[in-house]
Parts: structure tokens; sequence; C-alpha cells
């Protein structure tokens, strides 16, 4: 039935199958009301099917229910489609319900990613058959920077049902960056008052220079965000905040020009950064600057109630501490050998404050260089190299290496793709992607919980161009992350391509602008943003 991410288990039997008809039950049990209420918006807005509540009848019914024998995990679930009992999706939890019901979404045709029914007559016949399914990781990652280009609000919730349908179970936002700050603070107004705007922004990564000229910027109050997080769970999807500290934070330190290395550089003229790279305007390592992400983060606990909470912690050049007669005074005072050293304590600071009240923090994997608590978390971003010496040191680790996972990297090496940034990494680099890296001891592999995509948006303005970048290639991550797929040369690639012209009419129908397999439509070309294209195979690191 060319299901993406590929079942464990599936028997069909095509030429016969169950019919929903406007008088089917849907039978919600214990545990499985989130999916219920999605089946009853989401495929009831589709087939226009109202699926009353009730008994199973004669007549076959939908039913929803939990029951822990699944095998699998908390998220596995079974699917049985008799012709004359109808449908029983089962989870061995909650979730699990959940993702049998986006399963159900794709056995009944592409018509059934649609808002409303296109034809008044369709018939929604699901095959006969027997499917069973779990995922191989518990985090499976989708990263979304919506710092460096804002996404208006409606856009993300549309990226967390786009996430449903792909079975990814964790949406990390990236809030705070050089270029911008997302998320509304109480306490300190002038974050988002003046840190979510900037005058301009550079177009493309590469060099010549060229600006747009024109304002950019937008945030998320904090009912904005309780809005998305609730919307996520919903649907079984945590949302990891990301407030990145100490470097990437010049949007603040253009709010509160305290927060920077005032003996070094008069930060009060350091505007909102307008263009891109690894920036050396990074924050202060002081008392003052510790109370004051404190403050942020009490405001995003009460937001986000995941465990998890990224600190960020990657790219933070050393060069103002070196040079500031405060920072390094700082480094005497607490005995440390250089100024490097700033970057770990900070880190392991907050990584306690946040152990303190019940969370976990997870940062870049420049985290790891100087120490880090036992129960934090390693997103492996620079290669495999960080995942694995995180692992070894039994530390929980998130997969997500630029080298294949990048999402803002080009999509293929003709010169018609838009935006050439970097190397190219295709659909089927993304399918070959093995998380798990074959020199970890199975008890070291066990620390990989997940695997993360990442869209930076440097070169991403608005949400067409997002779309454009992150699919078809999160539909080839979501397998990798879900399926329990062989080795990378073992895969069914052209298994996996023939799926995915099935999958193009499901994205068709949810109005996904993706990049065709052919390349870029005419429109979708963008000729006056540069990259920095690097040719041949990409580093393996
Ligand atoms: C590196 S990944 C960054 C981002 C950029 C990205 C561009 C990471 C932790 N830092 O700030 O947007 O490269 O590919």
């Amino acid at each position: 039935m060319d299901l993406i991410p590929h079942p464990r288990h599936a028997a069909y039997v095509t030429d016969d199958g169950f019919t929903l008809r406007p008088g089917t039950v849907l039978d919600v049990g214990p545990g499985a009301e989130r999916a219920g209420r999605w089946v009853r918006s989401v495929l009831g807005a589709a087939t226009g099917l109202e699926f009353p509540a009730g008994e199973p009848g004669p007549d076959g019914a939908v039913r929803l229910a939990v029951d822990a024998t699944v095998p699998g995990g908390p998220e596995a679930y079974r699917i049985t489609v008799d012709p004359q009992w109808g449908v029983r999706v089962t989870g061995a939890g909650p979730a699990g319900v959940f993702w049998g019901a986006q399963t159900l979404r794709q056995l009944l045709g592409p018509e059934a990613f649609r808002r409303a029914p296109t034809a008044p007559d369709r018939r929604w016949r699901v095959p006969a058959g027997h499917l069973q399914d779990a995922p191989r990781f518990g985090w499976r990652g989708f990263m979304l920077d919506v710092a460096r280009h804002f996404m208006p609000k409606d856009g993300v919730l549309r990226y967390v049902d786009l996430m449903a349908v792909h079975k990814l179970n964790v949406l990390h936002l990236h809030l705070t960056d050089d270029q911008g700050w997302r998320v509304e603070v109480g306490r300190y107004p002038r974050l988002t008052e003046v840190g979510a705007w900037r005058t301009r922004t550079k177009v493309g990564l590469g060099a010549p220079d060229v600006w747009d000229e024109r304002p950019h910027g937008g945030y998320y109050t904090r009912d904005d965000l309780r809005e998305i997080v609730a919307y996520a769970a919903e649907r079984h999807i945590t949302v990891v905040p990301e407030i990145d500290i100490p470097g990437h934070s010049q949007a603040a330190i253009a709010a509160y020009p305290e927060l920077g290395n005032t003996d070094v550089v008069d930060t009060a003229a350091l505007p909102v950064l307008t263009g891109w790279g690894v920036n050396p305007n990074v924050l202060a390592p002081t008392e003052h600057t510790l109370r004051f992400y404190e403050n942020v983060l009490t405001e995003v606990l009460e937001i986000f109630p995941g465990t998890f909470v990224h600190i960020g912690g990657d790219e933070c050049p050393t060069e103002q501490w070196r040079s500031s007669p405060a920072a390094m005074e700082r480094v005497a005072e607490l005995g440390l050998r250089d100024a490097g050293e700033l970057q770990s304590r900070l880190i392991r600071h907050f990584d306690r404050w946040l152990a303190e009240r019940g969370r976990r923090l997870i940062g870049w994997d420049e985290i790891l260089e100087g120490g880090l608590a036992p129960g934090a978390a390693v997103a492996s971003w620079r290669g495999y190299a960080g995942g694995i010496a995180a692992a070894r040191a039994g530390h929980d680790v998130v997969m997500c290496p630029q080298s294949h996972v990048y999402l803002d990297w080009r999509q293929s090496e003709h010169p018609d793709e838009p935006a050439p940034i970097a190397h190219a990494r295709t659909l089927e680099d993304v399918y070959r992607f093995e998380p798990v890296p074959d020199e970890l001891t199975p008890r070291e592999a066990a620390r990989v919980i997940g695997t993360q995509a990442n869209a930076w948006t440097e070169v991403m303005d608005s949400v067409r161009v997002v779309d454009y970048m992150v699919f078809p290639r999160l539909a080839a991550f979501a397998e990798v992350a879900w399926s329990a797929l062989p080795p990378p040369a073992e895969r069914d690639w052209p298994g996996f391509e023939r799926r995915m012209s099935a999958h193009y009419a499901r994205l068709d129908a949810l109005g996904v602008e993706y990049r065709p397999p052919a390349g870029p439509r005419p429109w979708q070309r963008r000729p006056g943003v540069t990259g920095r294209p690097k040719a041949g195979p990409p580093p393996i690191v």
C-alpha cells in the first residue's frame, strides 16, 4: 500500500476491504481519546463522514483502543481490517493508537489528505488485512529555525500536522539567535520589542553582499506558544524549545546591551544581526547574565512542559572573553585554565539549574567540551564524532550530523538548484543515512535515543521555500527514524522511490510544495540567492 514510513509487517488483500459509510460508528476506547478526536476532525473533514460515537454493530465500525500487550513499546500499534467488522486500530499506548490512525489515513488514499471532500460519492475503502508496526527510535525530531526567518504561527501548526503525517514526535524550535528573538518574555519585554526585528536581511550566504532592504521579524506570544505546545501534544508531539547561549545571542544583546562584553565592544550600538555566520558578539560570562537567563528560562519552563530544554551551546567564539578584563577576572576567580572553560561553566550551571527543576538539558555537541552532568543529552551536529564521544561518556544522544540531515544543504548538483548551499544531499543520501554508527557497542548504541533533521532558515524566507527544502527529504528521514531499515548499502532505494510516487500524491493533497524529482519548477528557482556551493561528496565525519 506504499506506506511511508514503511511498517514492520503488513499483509493486505487489496481486492477486498471495509468501506466507511456515513453511519460508520467510531468507538473510542480509554486512552485513545486524542486519536479519536483527530479521526473525527481530520479524517472527518477529508471524507465528509461524521464518525458518530457508539457501540460497534453488525455494519462494522472503526475502533480505536489501547492494549498494552501490543509488542514494540508504547508507540507500537496494530491495525486489522475485516470486510464485515471494520477497522480496529490498537495501540500499545495512546501514542500508538495515534500513529495507527496516521497509517489508516494513508490506507484511505491521497484524497484523505485534503481538508474537504472533492467528490460527494467517493468510496472510502480500507483494504482488508493486518498490519503491525513500531518505531525504531523514541526521538524522531525535526528542528525548525524560526529565529533566522520568522515563521508565522499558522505555518508552525501546519508543520506540526506534517510531522504527524510522518510519525515524527519531537519538534525542536530554534527560538533565539543573532538575527532574532522569537519568544515573548514578560519580565524582559525588549527581547521581542527590539530583539524580534531587524532592519534588513542579507540575501543568501555567499558573496557578494546583497541585502533585501526591508525589515523582517515577528515573535510568538506566550499564548501562541502554549497553543503550539497543546496542538502538538494533541498529536503526541513534544515541543523542545531552544534558547541558544552563550553564542548566537546578538538579538538579546541588542535588546539588553549589558548582556554583552561591554568592556570590549560598544554593545549599545549592536543591532539585531542582519547577516549570517559565526558571530564574535557573545554573552558576557557574568552573574547578571546567569540571573537574566534563569529568569528567561523560568518563563520558558512554564510554557513548555516537556522534559528537555535545549540550551544551544554551539559556535561560541571566545575572542571577546580573552580580550575582556572582566571576563578574564572571572576566569581567575573561578580558577579556570582559560576563557574557553567559561563556556562549559555556563552550560553546567544551566544543566544543574534545569535538573533541580526536574528537567534535562540538551545542547549541541560543543557542550561536551569541558564535561557535562550525567543527565544532559547531546545533539551531534558536527558529524558523528560528538555523538560517539557522548554515548561513550554515558550521555543520551540525538544524531543529527550536518553531513546527512541538514535540510538547508542543497538537494542536487544541478545548476538550477535554488540557494546552492554546502554539499548536495539528495533524497537517496538521506534515505541511506544511518543514525547509529558501527563503532558503537550495543550498550553505547542504546544511548542513541534518536535522530533529528534540522532546517536552518538563513536562506528560507517563507513557508514555500521551507517546503521546498524540507520535502521530500523529510519523508526519507521519517522512514530512517521510524522503520527498522537494514544497513545503508542494503536499503531498498528503488522500493522507496516507488512508494514515494504514492507519497507525492499525499503531499500534493496536503498542499506541500516539495522539490519535484525532476528538479525545481521554474518559479522555485532563486537565481539571485547565492550560496557557498561545495564540490564533491559531503564529508562523512
Ligand atoms: C551551523 S548547527 C549552525 C547554525 C547554522 C547552520 C547552517 C548549529 C548548531 N549551528 O547556526 O544555521 O550551521 O547550516
